[in-house]
């Protein structure tokens, strides 16, 4: 196992700081006040919050092109546990790892459970991959996988995803996340109604093994690897899938799979309200599914959706519990670096989402004051929470300051000598 930050570092670390932080946290406290806001509830509240890190996060990334590996690459999931480890010690609202199978597979998966729980760390939803073919693969996924229009292929796409769920079962998962890179590359190739027929009747099948307390998110993609057409390409043919395959089926929203300036707030409403909303797959995007850090190009986007979000934590919505993963593809940063700023920007998001003053938003929507409504929400936007989010990590036992903490411990060039450098520099996203 690889040497963690520890505890003492992270302390040394935060001491010469937190004279600056007590008077910021102080300066804004103070503010909020003003507007009836007390600091210490909206720190509470973004203490306990928490998003999982997808696994395969934490490799370095690639495009279609090219992938350039970093130094002391995690090998295995071990070794990516260690770095979700390293991320949950910084940031503390990661404490939930969420595994791709078969990337993830070992021989013996109570090996898993038992390294996380050493390290404190337990598992979010496990994934699935039906859109890679395996080695010794009897039937190639090459023209689909769960829509093939041959049952033995799916029968092996099927069978996957309940080897998925036993391996969940292990790790005390309690969800399994479903996307598939089935559709078509040129009109005609596909019968549209015939492809999500067999969709149904695959999920049906899957569905069928869920252990009682157990869902499955559906994971909608509108584009790529097929790029004509793709079977479970939006969210509306992903809550007709959900609708139709019963209570324990949600849809999941991933930032990067809708076309472009698509309302995704609006799309989180309409499946709150529907009692249909899986969680999200965090991410941000400038043109396609862009895998960017969260926060990077559009911040308010995602503090559009944390209103939406708020507003039903805030009315006791029923059924409200959603899942929230990042899920990126880290080419050029350090991923450990980028999964720390991300979980901290979804975090920052949802703090902001706390601030807006929801009966003054009510009453200038009621009034049709347009303007004051969106400037409501815009002060809420334009908020330095930053002390709030601080004071929370540091409460925690985690760094004020954690990508300066990270890199003054130097942890890749100290576990160098034990993660070989990965000699492939081909392309890949994981
Ligand atoms: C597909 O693009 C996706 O968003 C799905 O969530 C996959 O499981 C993940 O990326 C990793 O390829
Ligand atoms: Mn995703």
């Amino acid at each position: 196992m690889s040497q963690p930050i520890s505890d003492e570092f992270i302390n040394e670390a935060n001491v010469a700081q937190i004279d600056n932080l007590n008077r910021d946290y102080e300066n804004l406290g103070e503010k909020l006040l003003r507007s009836g806001i007390i600091i210490d509830d909206i720190m509470e509240k973004a203490k306990v919050f928490s998003v999982a890190v997808p696994s395969w996060g934490v490799g370095t990334g690639g495009t279609r092109f090219a992938r350039f590996p970093g130094l002391s690459e995690p090998r295995n999931i071990f070794e990516k546990l260690d770095d979700c480890s390293i991320i949950q010690s910084m940031v503390k609202v990661t404490p939930e790892v969420s595994p791709h199978f078969p990337w993830d597979v070992v021989e013996d998966m109570t090996e898993v459970k038992d390294y996380a729980d050493n390290l404190n760390l337990s598992f979010a939803s496990v994934n699935s991959n039906t859109f890679q073919d395996q080695p010794g693969q009897a039937k190639s996924f090459k023209y689909g996988s769960l829509t093939h229009t041959d049952k033995q292929t799916r029968d092996i796409a099927i069978q996957h995803n309940i080897d998925c769920i036993n391996w969940g079962k292990t790790l005390g998962s309690k969800v399994i996340t479903v996307w598939i890179g089935d559709g078509s590359n040129f009109p005609g190739q596909q019968n549209f109604t015939g492809a999500l027929e067999r969709y149904l009747g695959s999920m049906r099948e899957i569905y069928a093994e869920l252990p009682d307390d157990w869902k499955v998110f559906i994971e909608h993609k509108m584009f790529e690897p097929a790029f004509y057409s793709t079977v479970i390409q939006d969210w509306g043919t992903n809550v007709l899938c959900a609708m139709e395959l019963g209570d324990k089926a949600y849809s999941l929203v991933d930032l990067g799979h809708h076309a472009p300036n698509v309302n995704i707030e609006m799309i989180v409403a309409r499946l709150i309200q529907f009692k249909k909303l899986a969680g999200f797959h965090f991410n941000d995007s400038k043109y396609g599914d862009d895998d960017l850090d969260s926060g990077s190009i559009h911040p308010y986007q995602q503090f559009l959706i944390f209103n939406e979000l708020v507003d039903a934590e805030m009315r006791g919505a029923e059924g409200f519990a959603p899942d929230y993963m990042l899920d990126q593809s880290h080419n050029v940063t350090d991923p450990i670096e980028s999964l720390m700023t991300s979980a901290m920007s979804v975090q920052r998001s949802y703090t902001q989402a706390l601030m807006v003053d929801r009966p003054s938003l009510a009453d200038y929507q009621n009034g049709c004051d347009a303007l004051m409504a969106s400037q409501t929400l815009k002060d809420a936007f334009e908020t330095d929470v930053t002390p709030i989010l601080q004071m929370a990590r540091l409460n925690s036992g985690g760094a004020i300051d954690p990508v300066a903490c990270y890199r003054a411990a130097e942890y890749r060039k100290n576990i160098a000598g034990e993660r070989p450098a990965v000699q492939s520099s081909g392309s890949g996203i994981v």
